[in-house]
């Protein structure tokens, strides 16, 4: 095994442990009829509790991945939509800056407890990107790769939502590689695993199927709000 294989192995034993510990609390709760609201930030934040239930506010950014960072400058930086659309097409970073151009502020929940509020991004919607290569009828998931190896699957339902962004600048500043620069997916209503650092391509797919962590026991859908950290559904109250 290799020195990165052996550091990602570790990373991966100690996400599983944390899965374990979630699933051992589980209260059983069978419902999948939640009324609770998904959230999006700080726009409706003063209508329900600040964060989702076991969450802690980080004011640090931590660092969360496979342990390999990427080296992609902006001019090599591409991304393809592929799979279930008319036409497959290839974006280069210039491509991003003609499309509309979107400053928003949300927040960032990681499965492993942590919450980041306000966080103030600069990016393209995924939905404007994904228009340009014209989904077909019945796309209805996603795939989205990373240059670290990394994938995530998303429903596309979720991914045209209006705060869904490939970002390039936080706090006015390039995304940092370490974060994901030159260009990530943020998912704020959606546990931060689905946005994937060092985005290369989004494959639209007709059938749900599993990503890195969703091989491994994480949710196919993972909303914050409702709970939703590990396999199958929602709503499973992890106290
Ligand atoms: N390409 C890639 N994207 C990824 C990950 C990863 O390992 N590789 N980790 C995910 C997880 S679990 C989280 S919480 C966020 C963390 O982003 P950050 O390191 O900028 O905090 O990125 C997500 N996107
Ligand atoms: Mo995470």
């Amino acid at each position: 095994m290799s020195a990165e294989q052996d550091k990602q192995q570790k990373i991966i034993e100690a996400r599983m442990k944390l899965r374990n510990r979630f699933l051992s609390k589980s209260e059983q709760t069978p419902s999948m009829s939640d009324q609770q609201p998904l959230g999006t930030g700080p726009l409706n934040r003063h209508a329900m509790p600040q964060i989702p239930k076991g969450q802690i506010i980080t004011e640090k950014w931590p660092v969360l991945d496979l342990g390999i960072t990427p080296e992609i400058s902006r001019d090599r930086w591409s991304l393809k939509i592929t799979g279930k659309v008319k036409h497959e097409i290839e974006l280069q970073f210039q491509d991003l800056l003609k499309c509309e151009q979107v400053e928003m502020e949300s927040d960032f929940h990681c499965v492993t407890t942590w919450s980041k509020l306000n966080m103030r991004w600069k990016g393209v919607r995924v939905s404007e990107v994904l228009a340009l290569a014209e989904p077909l009828e019945n796309a209805m998931y996603a795939m989205c790769y990373a240059y670290d190896g990394y994938s995530t699957n998303v429903r596309l339902e979720e991914l045209i939502k209006d705060d869904v962004l490939l970002v390039y600048e936080y706090e006015n500043q390039a995304l940092a590689k370490e974060h994901g620069g030159p260009v990530r997916m943020i998912t704020p209503q959606l546990y931060a695993w689905k946005g994937s650092k060092w985005i290369s391509q989004i494959e639209l797919m007709i059938e749900d199927k599993a990503g890195f962590w969703e091989e491994r026991g994480y949710s196919m859908t993972a909303y914050p709000w409702r709970n939703d950290r590990y396999a199958p559904g929602v709503d499973k109250g992890y106290g």
